[in-house]
Formats: structure tokens, C-alpha cells, sequence
């Protein structure tokens, strides 16, 4: 167990090296939450800083089997976010992500799930961790989400990448 914990901080650091970005994962600020729980899967374990992907290593977050389950992490003031990862399980249903959605803003309309788009999931493979671009867009929340069907959703780590936003000054017209 401490040789994979280990691994994920390693994966994790060069992963900061490797975008030069700011990882913005302080897991003990964000707030998370998801659209129900599924034994002690809870939503914390997405950004527990380890990817670990076998159920049994305790680190993946999972919802019941809802139909459009969702889970979202409050950055707790808006970012712009650049990358967003997601870390697959691995032992078991790596296909039960397929479809799923990221979604990112500052609306908590629909548990956040309308904010806008950043991607949708084709496929990731069993324990893998992919890479979603979201080019800058600015939001406190980052949902996942799975629309339109009755679905588990196992979310082993997210990461979220990207920088506070600059408070917009508005201009004054006279
Ligand atoms: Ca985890």
C-alpha cells in the first residue's frame, strides 16, 4: 500500500512539472459532494491525492447507481481552469465513466450540472488517468456528471489545474 501512495505523488508531481500549472488539489479546503453515497466511497476520496484504482485500496469516490448521478468539488472562489484529470477504476466497469461530462462554473443551478461544458468522456481505460483541456474556463465548481442514465459514478481521483481568477474591475460609464 505505502509503495502505491508513494507512486500517485510521484505521477502527481511530475504531472505538475509536466503542464506547469497549478495543481489547485488542497484537499483538506475543498468542499465535495456528490449525488448520493455507495458504502463509504465517499466524495472526498476523488481528491484524496492518490490515484490508487483498485476498489479494495480505499481511495475511490462512487455514488449509487442514480440515474444522472453527479459528483462536485467547490473550489471556493472562481478559477480558471485549464486541465481537469480524472483517474478510472481499475478492477472493475472501466466502462460505466463512458458519457460522463465536465462540467465547470458558478451557478449551483441543477447541483451545478448546467454549468457549461468543458468535455465529455468517451472512454478511459480500466485504472487509467486522462486529460481534459477546459482552456481557461473560469468557475468555482467542477462537476462530473453522467446525463440520462441510471449509472454508478467511481471517480478514483480528479485533479483540477488552473489559477484564481483576477477579480474583473467593472467599468464605471459616466
Ligand atoms: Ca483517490
Amino acid at each position: 500500500m505505502h509503495c502505491l501512495l508513494c507512486c500517485g505523488l510521484s505521477l502527481t508531481l511530475n504531472f505538475i512539472l509536466l503542464f506547469r500549472e497549478t495543481w489547485l488539489g488542497k484537499n483538506n479546503v475543498w468542499k465535495v459532494a456528490q449525488s448520493s453515497l455507495y458504502g463509504r466511497a465517499v466524495p472526498e476520496k476523488a481528491i484524496d491525492g492518490n490515484r490508487a484504482s483498485k476498489w479494495r485500496q480505499g481511495s475511490c469516490a462512487c455514488t449509487r447507481k442514480d440515474l444522472k448521478p453527479w459528483w462536485r468539488v467547490d473550489l471556493l472562489k472562481t478559477h480558471k481552469v485549464n486541465y481537469v484529470t480524472i483517474t478510472n477504476r481499475k478492477d472493475c466497469c472501466p466502462q460505466r465513466i463512458n458519457g460522463a461530462e465536465i462540467h465547470i462554473g458558478d451557478s449551483l443551478s441543477d447541483n451545478g450540472n448546467k454549468n457549461p461544458r468543458c468535455a465529455v468522456v468517451s472512454t478511459i481505460s480500466a485504472g487509467g488517468t486522462q486529460t481534459f483541456k477546459c482552456n481557461g474556463m473560469r468557475g468555482r465548481y467542477v462537476n462530473i456528471v453522467i446525463p440520462g442514465k441510471r449509472q454508478y459514478l467511481t471517480l478514483c481521483e480528479v485533479e483540477v489545474y488552473g489559477e484564481p481568477a483576477r477579480d474583473i474591475v467593472p467599468t464605471v460609464l459616466l
